[in-house]
């Protein structure tokens, strides 16, 4: 196949692929295994020494959407750094709070099945029993974690107490979802951790209907490279022309299915 061909054959299935409907992505409405996902710890209760980070994050299905989609809608509190308060100090904790609000963002499907079964981890140590020291305002206890819909706890008396093991697995899903999914290659754009016609379809979705835009790609690539040698593309820049268009829908498509060149590497050092 000459080169003209092949490229107006790729043309033609990034028009197919863009023409097709959204569901195409991720194969249909398949049953869901949870609707919502909320987790709220009030730095009101001051903070857990163990954790050093409050989160406030709900996800909840977006109505309507085929596919499923999550949003994301997180906030994070850390102690600022205002002298030398101690942030438990239940009468001056609001003024020695940072609070940073994400934008809300769709969770990829990578992170949704991490959300699922680390749920279902810290659901299993949910210990439904009295909590004996309930006078005491215990910041390592989960205030509110509510998932499909099943509250586990109210308060720090609730009766159904998440131990801080549990509330531990919560904070690293949580810190995972803060920094978002990361492709350890350049063309992963929807950062599943493979390269694939998802990606492509990813990228056109982006580009062309207002879709997710790519998942960044991990810093730690190119660990020994001085930065002024460092050279990085973007992900998703898959010919690396420093810009992301259908061209590299393309680029990417010829190397899946033509034996094309693969995308340029996410970063390269260019030290001799
Ligand atoms: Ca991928
Ligand atoms: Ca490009």
């Amino acid at each position: 196949m000459n080169g003209t061909v092949r490229n107006a054959s790729l043309l033609v299935l990034a028009a197919t692929l863009l023409s097709s409907p959204r569901a195409h992505a991720s194969g249909g409405c398949d049953p869901l295994p949870f609707g919502s996902f909320v987790y709220s710890q009030e730095p009101a209760f001051g903070f857990c020494p163990e954790l050093g980070a409050v989160y406030r994050a709900q996800i909840a299905l977006k109505d309507g959407a085929c596919p499923a989609e999550f949003i994301l809608e997180m906030s994070v509190l850390e102690e600022g750094t205002r002298g030398v308060d101690p942030c438990l100090d239940l009468h001056s904790v609001v003024d020695c709070v940072k609070e940073t609000v994400l934008p809300p963002r769709v969770l990829t499907d990578v992170e949704v099945s991490d959300l699922f079964s680390t749920s279902t981890a810290a659901w299993g140590l949910i210990r439904d029993e009295p909590d004996p020291n309930c006078e005491a305002i215990d910041p390592c206890v989960v205030q509110v974690f509510d998932w499909g819909g099943i509250r586990a706890s109210d308060g720090p008396c609730d009766t159904a107490r998440l131990p801080l093991e549990g509330v531990e697995i919560l904070t690293d899903l949580l810190e995972r979802l803060r920094r978002g999914p990361l492709a350890a290659e350049n063309g992963d754009t929807n950062g599943d951790g493979a390269r694939d016609l998802s990606d492509a379809v990813y990228l056109l979705d982006w580009l062309f209907r207002g879709g997710p835009r790519p998942v960044g790609t991990r810093s730690s690539l190119c660990p020994d490279c001085p930065p002024e040698h460092l050279v990085t593309v973007q992900n998703g820049d898959s010919n690396g022309d420093g810009a992301r268009d259908l061209s590299d829908a393309v680029y990417l498509l010829s190397w899946l299915f033509l034996a094309g060149s693969e995308p340029v590497p996410a970063c390269s050092c260019s030290r001799p």
